[in-house]
């Protein structure tokens, strides 16, 4: 049975990979509608549904064990972007929050010695890992590329697919 601060702690970050699956939607609908950005759009399309599994994968975990997922009410995210680089700083910033907060979950779980969390948390400080690597490379190439178009044009051609793990 899971403990009310267990429960509590992790409906917080039900809650947080719902935001993350919305941010990144709309940075997929900003980058659609932008010029050429088809690429951009499809791997932020991709990030947000990846982020809806990971909120139903906490849901599933705590009413397995005798809890109540709760849904949460969402504020509205940015929609909107002044370049393509001040989007993919928000996409870093936001996995760092994330990793952030899911480290305060791991420490609440050995606080409260629930082995069972903390075994089941590892799966996403690992995901967290690989999502914030994905976004300094991401960050660092757009670093590189400046205002190169043709740079531009094959980091959206190239967005989905090798740099995806
Ligand atoms: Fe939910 O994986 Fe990053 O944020």
């Amino acid at each position: 049975m899971l403990q009310k601060e267990m429960m509590d702690a992790l409906n917080y970050q039900v809650a947080m990979e719902a935001e993350s699956s919305q941010a990144y939607l709309a940075l997929a609908s900003w980058a659609d509608a932008q010029p050429g950005l088809n690429g951009v759009a499809a791997f932020f399309y991709q990030q947000s549904d990846e982020e809806r599994q990971h909120m139903l994968k906490l849901m599933k975990f705590v009413n397995e064990r005798g809890g109540f997922a709760v849904i949460p009410s969402l504020p509205q995210p940015q929609i909107s972007y002044t370049s393509l680089k001040s989007a993919f700083e928000t996409f870093l910033k936001h996995e760092y929050k994330v990793s952030s907060s899911i480290n305060d979950l791991v420490e609440t779980a050995l606080k409260l010695k629930d082995y069972a969390t903390h075994n089941f948390l590892q799966w996403y400080v690992n995901e967290q890992m690989e999502e914030e690597s994905v976004a300094r490379l991401l960050n660092e190439k757009l670093e590189l590329i400046g205002e190169d178009k043709s740079g531009l044009y094959l980091f959206d051609r190239d967005i989905v697919g090798p740099v995806k793990k």
